[in-house]
């Protein structure tokens, strides 16, 4: 007979985790305290939007093997996907221990307990393992951290290889078994620390490399070269790969994983010293803007940010670098907000065409694909341009005398 599983945490992680594996004809319970993402999900309503979701939904509704529930109901397999912020450079596990709490109320002696989250190296080992210990029952434990990337989910959940950390190995290859019901990628099978610790060097690889482009995009404004350009020759030599510049970094993974080698006086100061690179992009987009906007003698200027999501072409705002700067553009000058893919956000989105017609100064801190076809020339009112992506072109600039600066 096929395991009941129960997903705890229906975010971008858990619910098309959960939806994958109904669909691979487990029977499946998503559980979120959220009680209006579940109500959503009772009418069949996505709470948000990636692609394909909406048709795997529709497939799983008709097979009837999901579902949406605010209480946490009897299963054999619990996958905990909930989030684990930093604090103070460790991982905050109080999500976690706070689902943990609720499985306690339905656990049976050898039901199966897996971590999605990302946590700290240790954290299995030395944190949760313990703290279920202490329950008296027989459990299975694995680490099975999430690698896929927000705006591809699905397909990446199917084909990226897998690491299934267990100290138990019946436990490693039941738990290989399970994912392997979706997952065409290899399963790998090792222990809980080598697997939370593989998951937090692909961010920090990530994070880092975006804090040397980061630099190199100083480095030219220093000396006058095109950064973008200097990037795509280098890119040629077979072993090199540099990151895109950019306005930081947002997610809920990059900013924040890499903080948890941090943790601890682990030495970990190049880490460290490119999280806060990263940091510091607002700071400098800030203030090559203000010396941008003296040097044109635009009086009062009306600055319009194009761009909330943290990434092109997503609806997620987690960590958004955007806000960052919204804030300290605020202090000194009016600030409009736009973005084609976010309506949920507490900030308030205006239609583009509003923010084109009110702003004299245009910051693009997301390359979604709509902002290509903007047209300058429409919009006399707007004497400069700051593009942090570098995703205008000559085309956008056509019969505009906008000043169009790049990172
Ligand atoms: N960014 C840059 N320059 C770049 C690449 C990205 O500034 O060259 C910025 C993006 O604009 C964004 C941030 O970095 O603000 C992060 O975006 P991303 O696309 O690099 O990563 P995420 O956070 O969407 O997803 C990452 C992925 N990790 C890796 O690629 C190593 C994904 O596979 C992980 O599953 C995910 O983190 C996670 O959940 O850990």
């Amino acid at each position: 007979m096929k395991k009941t599983i129960s997903v705890l945490g229906l975010g971008y992680v858990g619910l098309p985790t959960a939806l994958l594996l109904a669909d691979a004809e487990n029977k499946v319970d998503g559980f979120d305290i959220d009680k209006e993402k579940i109500n959503k999900l009772k009418r069949k309503k996505l709470p948000f939007s990636e692609r394909g979701l909406g048709k795997l939904f529709a497939k799983v509704i008709k097979k009837k093997t999901f579902t949406p529930s605010s209480t946490l109901q009897l299963a054999d397999v619990f996958i905990i996907a909930v989030p684990t912020p930093q604090i103070n450079k460790r991982a905050d596990l109080k999500y976690v221990f706070k689902a943990l709490d609720l499985i306690r109320d339905v656990f049976k002696s050898g039901d199966t307990i897996i971590i999605e989250s990302t946590v700290g190296p240790r954290d299995c080992t030395d944190r949760i393992i313990p703290y279920i210990s202490k329950w008296g029952q027989m459990f299975q434990f694995a680490h099975c951290p999430e690698r896929a990337i927000p705006g591809n989910t699905l397909f990446e959940m199917i084909n990226n290889q897998r690491i299934v950390g267990s100290e138990n190995r019946k436990t490693a290859l039941a738990v290989k078994k399970l994912y392997s019901s979706f997952v065409k990628g290899k399963i790998n099978i090792s222990n809980t620390t080598i697997a939370a610790s593989a998951k937090i060097m692909e961010n920090t690889y990530r994070s880092v490399n975006i804090a040397l482009a980061n630099e190199f995009a100083q480095i030219a404004h220093d000396l006058n070269f095109n950064i973008w350009k200097s990037i795509e020759l280098a890119n040629k030599h077979p072993r090199v790969h540099i990151h895109q510049p950019g306005p930081g970094v947002g997610g809920h993974c990059i900013p924040i994983d890499p903080w948890f080698f941090v943790g601890d006086g682990n030495g970990a100061s190049l880490i460290e010293a490119a999280l806060e690179k990263n940091i510091s992009m607002s700071k400098y987009i800030a203030s090559k803007l203000k010396k941008n906007i003296k040097m044109l003698g635009i009086t009062k200027p009306v600055i319009g940010v194009l761009g909330y999501s943290y990434k092109k072409n997503v609806d997620d705002f987690r960590e958004t670098p955007a806000e960052p700067l919204i804030k300290l553009l605020e202090k000194k000058f009016s600030v409009l907000t736009s973005d084609p893919k976010v309506n949920s956000a507490k900030r308030k989105m205006l239609p583009l065409r509003e923010v084109l017609f009110k702003s004299t100064v245009i910051v693009l801190i997301t390359d979604h694909s709509e902002y290509k076809k903007i047209k300058f020339a429409k919009h006399p009112n707007i004497k400069l341009v700051y593009d942090t992506r570098n995703l205008f072109t000559q085309n956008n600039f056509e019969d505009s005398s906008a000043k169009h600066l790049v990172l």
